[in-house]
């Protein structure tokens, strides 16, 4: 097999922006059901770039059992792209991506030693693995709406597949995409998992940043000592939940109107490194803050969120103390469940702008019940 630019996904370099694009030419063969417009409800609707909805964040929890059968992320239903239906799952299901925008084999460019040395045409290949993480059986619920217990199923699985493909790729990425307006093509509650062999460029930034803040701080780690100084510098003022294991806070330098991040008060590198009781805090605290989130404009609150943690794979040996584990949630939404911040213009051309302060962002969502969902009670603050 040899490299094809046109088949085989692959990292090309900008040299302007010192940051590199994954191309995944190999994702333009999936099926294709036809506009927006045209979907029909069925298996194929689900795959199209969009859904049709009332309300483009809520879910209608009471629907019937009918309205899943189509859906390819549903227990018992066959994927279009599977000869297998999916297994009646009670808790989680892991599947590898149909359209994946990663392969695990892929020959080197021909020219790859060339590519590696030229400023301006520099390209390799890009290895991985995509896949999906299903969190209930049930379509209608959303993380904030399953009982602790499930989402230590999820918390587990997310466990489970990270250790699986930590031990081969450098790097591990989950996220999930939730809602309409992020792009999320699916209503069932789910996330995807991207393991590649190279360090994509948010986390290449990272393990530099992170590197050279402890060489400058005396072996500090730079998201332990932000976490010593909010706790204890300013008031807890960008504080939005303080457990016993985690906290989380509206970053001092936070790019969306409500962005938080949700990180570990012990020094922890990776997933992998949580232990039992901060698995079960992950799930209490990860509930707490969803359900304040969906209080805030009292809808199913869209966002991304994804964890960061050391490089792994071929660097899991090399020295990482200097990283902490993390998780980022970038909610679009601004003043209401339909108003959402465009990062266009200048955030496109010259650089992120915000208009709430983080302060007042953490502040507003202090405030909101993280226990009572506006669903389960009226009037909830
Ligand atoms: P979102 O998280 O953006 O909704 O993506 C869902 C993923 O699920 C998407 O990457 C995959 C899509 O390729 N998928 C399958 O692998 N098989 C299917 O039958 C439907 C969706």
């Amino acid at each position: 097999m040899t490299f094809d630019p046109t088949k085989h996904s692959h990292c090309r370099y900008n040299p302007l922006k010192d940051e590199w694009v994954l191309v995944s030419p190999q994702r333009l063969q999936r099926p294709w059901a036809g506009s927006y417009s045209a979907c029909h409800h069925s298996v194929l609707s689900f795959l199209c770039v969009g859904r049709v909805e009332d309300d483009a964040n809520d879910n209608d929890e009471t629907a019937n059992d009918e309205s899943q059968k189509n859906n390819p992320l549903c227990p018992g239903v066959t994927r279009p792209s599977s000869k297998e239906p999916n297994p009646f799952y009670e808790h989680t299901f892991v599947f590898e991506n149909d359209f994946p925008a990663l392969l695990a084999e892929i020959p080197d460019p021909s020219n790859v030693e060339k590519t590696a040395k030229d400023d301006l045409f520099q390209c390799h290949a890009a290895r991985g693995v995509c896949k999906v993480i299903c969190f209930h059986p049930n379509s209608r619920l959303t993380l904030p709406r399953m009982t602790l217990d499930d989402i230590a199923h999820v918390v587990r699985t997310w466990m489970d597949v990270y250790d699986d493909l930590a031990s081969k790729y450098q790097w591990v990425q989950i996220f999930e995409n939730r809602g309409d307006i992020m792009g999320c093509s699916n209503p069932h509650p789910h996330c995807q998992v991207w393991a590649t062999d190279f360090l994509p460029n948010e986390a290449r930034i990272k393990h530099k940043t992170q590197k050279d803040y402890s060489l400058k701080h005396n072996g500090n780690v730079l998201l332990l000592d932000y976490i010593q100084r909010e706790l204890n510098d300013f008031q807890k003022e960008r504080v939005v939940v303080e457990h016993e294991h985690w906290l989380v806070v509206v970053p001092y330098w936070a790019v969306w109107p409500y962005e938080t991040m949700l990180l570990p008060k012990r020094h922890v590198l990776r997933f992998s490194d949580l232990t039992p009781d901060e698995q079960i805090g992950l799930g209490k605290i990860m509930k707490e803050l969803l359900i304040k989130y969906d209080n805030l404009f009292k809808t199913s609150f869209p966002y991304s969120m994804g964890w960061h943690g050391a490089p792994t794979g071929s660097m899991i040996n090399d020295d990482c103390s200097h990283w902490q584990l993390h998780a980022s949630y970038y909610p679009p939404l601004l003043r209401s469940a339909k108003i959402k911040k465009f990062m266009v213009g200048y955030e496109m051309l010259a650089q992120a702008q915000r208009d709430i302060t983080a302060e007042l962002a953490a502040q507003t969502l202090r405030d909101l019940s993280g226990e009572v969902h506006y669903k389960d009670k009226k009037n909830t603050k």
